[in-house]
């Protein structure tokens, strides 16, 4: 396969690669932020079989792209913000990388003028900790914050196409130079913030900030983001959406005239439905009233609105893609960077049926949506049952695009999956890794989750709590993780803790795993299992 570049367009290269592979899309790639996979009512309909007029959420949009879609119902995010975006610009595991949590603004070597001690990264954080009143048995390994510039990114693959970058970026170190959207290879950032989250009202003013954060960051300016140029719609995600909306006719119009023939890619990342829980009224209004409150433990009207905005983006982009004409010639793209948030109070929203949510790695917080659409090419409303990752995005999007998937990426183009979403592939292996005690609640004990990683191998995952415990569930036969065979299957757990172990040990550096705690007492912890050092293999 030739690799497209600007030069091959313009040598007219990019027509016998099209009339190998089809015209070469446009993308337009939607990440929300913190969607949980039963958020959008179509999702929440086919896993639990309620009518979708009965459910509280209204995704009417959303709804209509599962329905002309492709949508996959096993598509893995990691558990947090950072590492999936990591993952899905790179197209490798995010704790390769050293993004094995995602971080408010915090002291990094770099942003202190401190040098990195030998072997570590300028932008690993000096120390992130939640605030936990309890007995750890495990302290908490590092994680870098801003992504190696000279990786190849999903922009630089797809370096045919002209390219924008919209929204939530958060993988720049809270504004370091020469880590933003335009250093990464999008070729115009219309307004993007990097952080994890923003207010919804009113965020202008501290997206534009140029004073730094910290006067020894080595740096004259702080490059946390911009909001683009004024007038500014009064809420963020309606905001983003017009700019979006812009870019789009803007791109079809260049091309129209000869401008700029080039396919555009449009990395539409939504703050929203992150927290602050923040929404206009009117639709706040709405929601309080409407008499599915409830359903499926969904009942946080502001939440529902805010998914109500995310929904009307949607179909806003849709509407801008069929006016322009160019519906047939695009990719369309949904995902989300983790599961649903049920840790606030009152909870945000409720991955049920899945168990947990955001920051944990059981099902509901990394198992999300993804949908892909392009009308006459992949669609007709089918769900693909077989799992897939964000990992796989980058070399997905760079096979339909006719360019050299790069040889490191640990994932694969999923393209046969969508020309045929009953395809047989052979089974996959999938890590995560998270070496954080956190202050959400684990699922099944109720306390602070400890250090966690976890393999997927095939139908089986297992989860290592690294205080001593590991569970094994069948996620095929049991997708809400009900039955634990780690005892009854002894085998099958010790093989993927074996696999589990190794990959970590090849492809995670010592200082992103987590550190026996010396001063562990045993007498003052709630945990009801033992401290056991499960760390055989990695020692
Ligand atoms: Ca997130
Ligand atoms: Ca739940």
């Amino acid at each position: 396969m030739r690799m497209i570049t600007k030069h091959s367009i313009l040598l007219g290269l990019w027509v016998s690669i099209a009339a190998v592979q089809g015209k070469t899309p446009n993308v337009v790639f939607i990440l929300a932020d913190d969607l949980g996979i039963t958020d959008i009512a179509a999702y929440a309909s086919h896993f639990t079989g309620k009518p979708i007029d009965e459910l509280y959420y209204e995704t009417p949009h959303m709804d209509r792209l599962v329905g002309k879609g492709v949508a996959f119902s096993q598509f893995y995010a990691n558990q947090l913000c950072a590492p999936t975006r990591a993952a899905l610009m790179t197209g490798q595991y995010a704790a390769r990388h050293g993004f094995t949590t995602a971080t408010p603004l915090l002291p990094t070597y770099y942003n202190q003028g401190m040098p990195a001690p030998e072997g570590f990264n300028p932008h690993d954080v000096l120390g992130h900790k939640d605030n936990i009143n309890k007995q750890q048995a495990w302290t908490n390994g590092r994680t870098n914050t801003a992504l190696d510039p000279s990786l190849q990114t999903l922009p630089k693959v797809l370096g045919g196409h002209r390219s924008a970058f919209i929204g939530k970026w958060h993988l720049g170190g809270h504004g370091a130079k020469g880590f933003q959207p335009l250093d990464q290879g999008f070729d115009e950032a219309p307004a993007w913030f990097d952080a994890g989250g923003s207010a919804y009202f009113k965020w202008a003013k501290h997206w534009d900030k140029k004073r730094l954060p910290y006067p020894e960051m080595p740096q004259k300016e702080s490059h946390m983001g911009s909001a683009g140029s004024a007038p500014h719609a009064a809420y963020l995600t309606d905001d983003l959406t017009d700019r979006a909306v812009r870019y789009i006719e803007s791109a079809v119009a260049d091309r129209k005239a000869g401008k700029d023939k080039r396919p555009f890619f449009l990395y539409f990342n939504h703050f929203a439905v992150h927290t602050p829980l923040q929404a206009p009224a009117e639709t706040v209004a709405y929601f309080k009233n409407k008499p599915q409150k409830g359903t499926l433990g969904h009942n946080n009207a502001t939440y529902a609105a805010m998914v109500k905005h995310l929904d009307d983006s949607v179909g806003r982009l849709i509407q801008a893609l069929e006016a322009g004409g160019v519906m047939e010639d695009t990719l369309l793209v949904l995902t989300s960077d983790n599961g649903g948030v049920e840790y606030t109070n009152p909870a945000a929203t409720d991955n049920f049926p899945f168990k947990g949510g955001k920051a944990c790695l059981h099902e509901g917080g990394v198992r999300v949506p993804l949908v892909c659409w392009q009308p006459g090419r992949f669609g007709g409303g089918a769900w693909c049952d077989t799992p897939a990752n964000c990992i796989d995005m980058l070399p997905t999007l760079a096979a339909l695009t006719g360019n050299n998937i790069p040889g490191n990426v640990d994932g694969i183009s999923i393209v046969p999956l969508l020309e045929n979403p009953a395809a047989k592939m052979s089974p996959r292996t999938f890590y995560w890794h998270y070496p954080f005690n956190v202050i959400v609640n684990h699922p099944d004990n109720g306390l602070p989750l400890t250090p966690h990683s976890a393999i997927r191998v095939g139908d089986h995952k297992l989860l290592w709590d690294w205080h001593g415990k590991m569970v094994l569930y069948d996620i095929r036969n049991d997708p809400y993780e009900e039955t634990d065979l780690a005892e009854g299957m002894p085998e099958k757990r010790d093989q993927l803790m074996k696999q589990l172990q190794a990959w970590l040990k090849d492809h995670v550096a010592p200082r992103y795993l987590p550190v026996r705690n010396p001063n562990y007492d045993a007498e003052k912890d709630d945990r009801k299992y033992p401290l056991v050092d499960l760390t055989g293999a990695l020692k």
